[in-house]
């Protein structure tokens, strides 16, 4: 109950903070990108991760101010790194998306002046979308993330696997990138591993690859589990293995050291 009054005023305090946990490319280890993941430092209660108050945001509507906002500093961080780097190649930036911020009508306008403030080109932007916010989407629902891919910004399906969107469905929607949910990874840790997971996993990546999707892998805490997924042809991994998300500077150390 104390969030839910707390948490209006907490964007106009500055008490959200952003942390970017790398994404790997499976087939050389080389940074590719990394996921802002939003948190709150609450003046009592320390810091909240997103479980504790996205849903509220969701129902508040709050989460349209504030996911405006993370887009705006993790654009602005991404352009950040790229100008520090001397390697060549951008440096991309993957941001979650509430189905509440589908359906508001700033978005593309919004996600447009965001990348041309900070001087980011579309292509170096990644919006995850999770599997369930599109599950039987209209016309009205993809216009807005079409548009958005029309310029070149790439739309992921977060948390792949664990919904029941239909396959099929997949040629229909504008997207580039299926992201394998934390699962499938915790069930090949296991040893044996389930086969009939290592068969699905290895479905999804064959029908992604026919259908020209990259296959991210989340939750990778192993060595072990990353050879797995990169002999079963994932292409880019995340997950604690590689990094914890964490502040800024982290990533670009991590992207230097791996140069
Ligand atoms: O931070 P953590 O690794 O605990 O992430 C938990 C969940 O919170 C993830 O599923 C992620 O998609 C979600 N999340 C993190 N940051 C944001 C954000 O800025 N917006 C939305 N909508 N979800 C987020
Ligand atoms: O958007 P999404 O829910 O996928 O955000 C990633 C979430 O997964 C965050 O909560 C992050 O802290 C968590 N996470 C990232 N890497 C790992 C990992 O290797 N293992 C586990 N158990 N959780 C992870
Ligand atoms: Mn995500
Ligand atoms: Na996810």
């Amino acid at each position: 109950h104390g969030l839910t009054t707390a948490l209006p005023t907490a964007l106009n305090r500055g008490e959200f903070f952003i942390e970017y946990q790398p994404l790997v490319h499976l087939g050389d280890g080389r940074v590719h990108g990394a996921e802002a993941l939003v948190r709150w430092l609450h003046p009592q209660h320390g810091v909240l991760g997103p479980d504790r108050f996205i849903p509220l945001a969701e129902r508040t509507g709050l989460i349209v101010p504030l996911g405006r906002w993370v887009l705006q500093e993790a654009v602005r961080q991404a352009r950040a790194w790229q100008e520090k780097q001397d390697q060549p190649g951008p440096l991309r930036i993957n941001v979650n998306l509430s189905p509440c911020q589908l359906t508001h009508p700033g978005l593309v306008s919004d996600t447009v002046e965001i990348l041309e403030r900070a001087g980011l080109e579309p292509d170096a932007l990644c919006l995850e979308v999770t599997e369930s916010a599109l599950i039987g989407a209209d016309d009205a629902l993809l216009k807005p993330l079409r548009r958005l891919a029309e310029m070149g910004v790439d739309i992921a399906l977060d948390d792949f696997g664990t919904g029941y969107s239909n396959l099929a469905n997949l040629r229909r929607l504008p997207v580039r990138v299926l992201k394998l949910d934390r699962s499938f990874t915790q069930s090949m840790q296991q040893y044996p591993a389930d086969p009939v997971d290592l068969k699905i996993v290895e479905g999804i990546v064959s029908l992604a690859h026919s259908l020209d999707l990259a296959v991210t892998v989340e939750g990778v805490e192993t060595g072990a589990q990353a050879e797995q997924l990169r002999m079963m042809g994932c292409d880019t991994a995340q997950g604690w293995y590689y990094a914890r998300p964490g502040p800024p500077e982290r990533l670009h150390e991590l992207a230097l050291v791996d140069a």
